[in-house]
């Protein structure tokens, strides 16, 4: 198979890259895409070495899978090319994700969505996937009335140049700044650009994506995303109020038993998910489950995964796997 990875010098990309190998991929011919800057640059893949290419070279090449992480504005212009020539572009921008004709998709979730005719795929936002891993089993069983939740982000979610800024502040260092305030021994109140009802863009993914995914506009969702100096993935605190009653341990049981789910749930063992845990790992790790008392049918839980991994380039990649094993590529 022929696999372009457009953003392949990024930050998502180079996990792309090491997902693709970790997971045998049966990738035939790495095609491996940047900007104009990065074309021609060497990268080494699986023990071969690659040349960097631009966007129309690697369409030329018609790739059957496209996986993108190359911002927005890069996937309106370029996706619909490739798909022109019968490339499946995964797209890991939010430039798809809410147009009523592309399929937003979580492999363990809606996959079966998918057809022969979706040449442009959505990846959810990271945030929102963790989210909905450990929520759809739920909805499935109780009904999902509410979400409140509460986003830990790691600065990974930002780039290369925020996770330059955390190391400089830390080592002392002035240098370029991701945001417009100091990270290290901070939390910023704003992940992305404000909306004019006073919510962030990353706030109202977690609503609306949400709401796609499971396929349930009724279920009413509420977001606060803060950016915190961490690196190794995404942690949540989410709060949740179905519409029926619930049992805490039936609620362990059916995560422990959702594929891509890990519950680490022992107060005894202090066994909760941290981000310094789940970084390079692909599962998403929920904990401290128990029921809110405040009012019925309501459950809190803290859920954490690597926002690079399955936030982004794991989950990109179990797509394309999905569309594999079903003859849809
Ligand atoms: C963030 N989810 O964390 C967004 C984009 N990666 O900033």
């Amino acid at each position: 198979m022929k696999v372009a990875v457009v953003g392949a010098t990024g930050m998502v990309g180079e996990v792309m890259l090491q997902v693709l190998k970790e997971r045998n991929f049966p990738v035939t011919e790495l095609i491996p895409v940047a900007s104009e800057k990065s074309v021609g640059k060497e990268i080494e893949w699986n023990g071969k070495s690659y040349k960097v290419v631009g966007m129309q070279t690697a369409i030329d090449m018609k790739p059957e899978i496209a996986l993108f992480s190359a911002g927005g504005q890069t996937s309106l212009d370029w996706a619909p090319k490739f798909a022109a020539v019968g490339t499946t572009v995964i797209d890991n921008s939010s430039a798809w994700r809410m147009d009523t004709t592309k399929k937003l998709v979580v492999p363990e979730i809606n996959a079966n969505e998918l057809t022969k005719e979706d040449k442009i795929i959505a990846n959810p936002n990271c945030s929102t996937i963790q989210m909905v891993m450990a929520l759809a089993p739920l909805h499935n069983k109780y009904k999902i009335k509410r979400i409140v939740v509460s986003t830990y982000q790691s600065i990974t979610g930002t780039g290369v140049k925020a996770v330059q800024q955390l190391e400089n502040e830390y080592n002392g260092v002035q240098g370029d700044m991701a945001y417009n305030y100091p990270i290290h021994r901070n939390a910023i109140p704003q992940c992305d650009v404000f909306e004019d009802n006073g919510y962030t863009k990353e706030e109202m993914k977690l609503v609306r994506e949400t709401q796609k995914i499971l396929n349930d506009k009724t279920i009413a969702v509420t977001a606060t995303a803060i950016r915190i100096p961490v690196v190794g993935g995404h942690s949540e605190a989410v709060n949740i109020e179905f519409e029926n009653d619930f049992d805490v341990n039936e609620i362990r049981e059916i995560l422990d038993s959702t594929p891509g789910i890990k519950v680490q749930d022992n107060l005894k063992t202090f066994s909760y998910p941290m981000p310094i845990y789940a970084q390079g790992k692909n599962e998403v790790f929920v904990g401290r489950i128990r029921r809110d008392e405040s009012q019925p049918n309501t459950v809190n839980m803290w859920i954490v995964a690597d926002n690079l991994r399955k936030g982004a380039a794991t989950n990109t990649i179990q797509i394309g796997e999905y569309l594999i094993a079903n003859g849809l590529v």
